[in-house]
C-alpha cells in the first residue's frame, strides 16, 4: 500500500559523546516506557519523529478505528541515546499503543474474536513473518543500513536473545525486517522484556560495521507483517543525523523503497526545537 508524504522531523540534540561537545554519560534504565524511560528532557536523547507524530500513517480496518483501538505497528518515533563511557546504544522504539499488539485491544500476541473473523492475524512474540526492525548505517545520503537490530521477520534469521533478538549484519538489498545476515557477536545487546514500546540495547556501538561515530550515523525502521491482513506496516525510511553541535541540523534524507509493498516514501526534515514539540 502506498502511504502519504510523510515527514521525519528530529529534535534535540547532543549526540553525546559523538561529536565535539562534552559526553553526557547516560544510561536508560528501561521500564518498556519509552516516553518515560527517554524523556525529551534528558539532553542525551535523539528523537526522530514518525509521520509529525500523528497516527494516520499505518492503514487498519475501519471497523478497528470506529472502536478507538490503534494498531501496535504504529510507530511514533524513535528515541536514540548513547552512551559514550559504555558504549552502548539504547535505542527506544515508541509506539502509539503497544508494539505487536496487531488488533490494538491492548495485549500483544492475543486478538479478539471480531479480529481473527475478520482475517486478521496476531501472534505472539512478534511470531511468523512480523517484524520490528531498526537498521544502523552510514551518515550517507543514498545510504542504507549496514546492522539491523530487532526480531526479524524471517525467523530462519533469529538471534539468540528475547523472541529471536538479534543484532546483525544487513543483507544490502532486502528490505529492513528480512535483511537480518550474520549475527555480530560483540554487539548482542537486550531487548527488554515488557512493553508497551520496544526498548533494546546495542553494545559496542563503535565497532559496529559501516559505522564511523565521528560522521554521525543513518537510522531506519520497520515495525509490522505481510500477514495481518486487517492493518498495514509503518516504516521509516533512511534518516541521516549528523555530527553538529549543539544542535543537529538534518541533511537531505534519502527516499528508499524498502518496506513490503511500498514503492516510494517521500522525505523530507525540517528542523524544530525540543521546547516546541514536547510530548
Ligand atoms: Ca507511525
Ligand atoms: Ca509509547
Ligand atoms: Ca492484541
Amino acid at each position: 500500500m502506498i502511504r502519504p508524504m510523510r515527514q521525519v522531523m528530529i529534535l534535540s540534540l547532543v549526540w553525546a559523546g559523538m561529536v565535539q561537545v562534552p559526553a553526557f554519560a547516560d544510561v536508560i534504565n528501561f521500564t518498556g516506557d519509552v516516553e518515560n524511560d527517554f524523556a525529551l528532557t534528558n539532553q542525551s536523547v535523539i528523537r526522530v519523529l514518525d509521520f509529525n507524530g500523528q497516527t494516520g500513517d499505518v492503514a487498519q480496518a475501519q471497523w478497528m478505528t470506529d472502536q478507538g483501538k490503534i494498531n501496535g505497528w504504529n510507530i511514533k518515533d524513535l528515541r536514540l541515546s548513547y552512551d559514550k563511557t559504555s558504549d552502548t546504544m539504547f535505542v527506544g522504539g515508541n509506539f502509539f499503543g503497544v508494539a505487536g499488539d496487531v488488533d490494538g485491544n491492548s495485549v500483544a500476541g492475543t486478538s479478539t474474536d471480531q479480529f481473527k473473523a475478520s482475517g486478521g492475524l496476531e501472534l505472539p512474540n512478534i511470531g511468523g513473518r512480523s517484524s520490528i526492525s531498526i537498521g544502523f548505517g552510514p551518515n550517507a545520503t543514498n545510504g542504507s543500513p549496514s546492522v539491523v537490530a530487532g526480531i526479524s521477520g524471517d525467523k530462519s534469521q533469529a538471534g539468540t536473545g528475547l523472541n529471536g533478538f538479534s543484532v546483525a549484519a544487513a543483507i544490502p538489498g532486502q528490505p529492513l525486517g528480512m535483511n537480518y545476515g550474520q549475527a555480530l557477536t560483540a554487539n548482542q545487546g537486550t531487548l527488554y522484556s515488557s512493553g508497551p514500546d520496544f526498548e533494546f540495547t546495542i553494545k559496542n556501538f563503535s565497532t559496529l560495521p559501516g559505522i564511523n561515530l565521528a560522521n554521525g550515523i543513518g537510522v531506519n525502521a520497520y515495525a509490522g507483517s505481510p500477514d495481518d491482513i486487517l492493518v498495514g506496516e509503518d516504516s521509516i525510511p533512511y534518516y541521516t543525523i549528523g555530527k553538529v553541535s549543539p544542535i543537529i541540523v538534518p541533511e537531505p534524507a534519502t527516499i528508499l523503497a524498502w518496506t513490503f509493498g511500498v514503492a516510494a516514501i517521500g522525505l523530507h526534515a525540517r528542523r524544530r526545537t525540543r521546547a516546541a514539540n514536547r510530548s
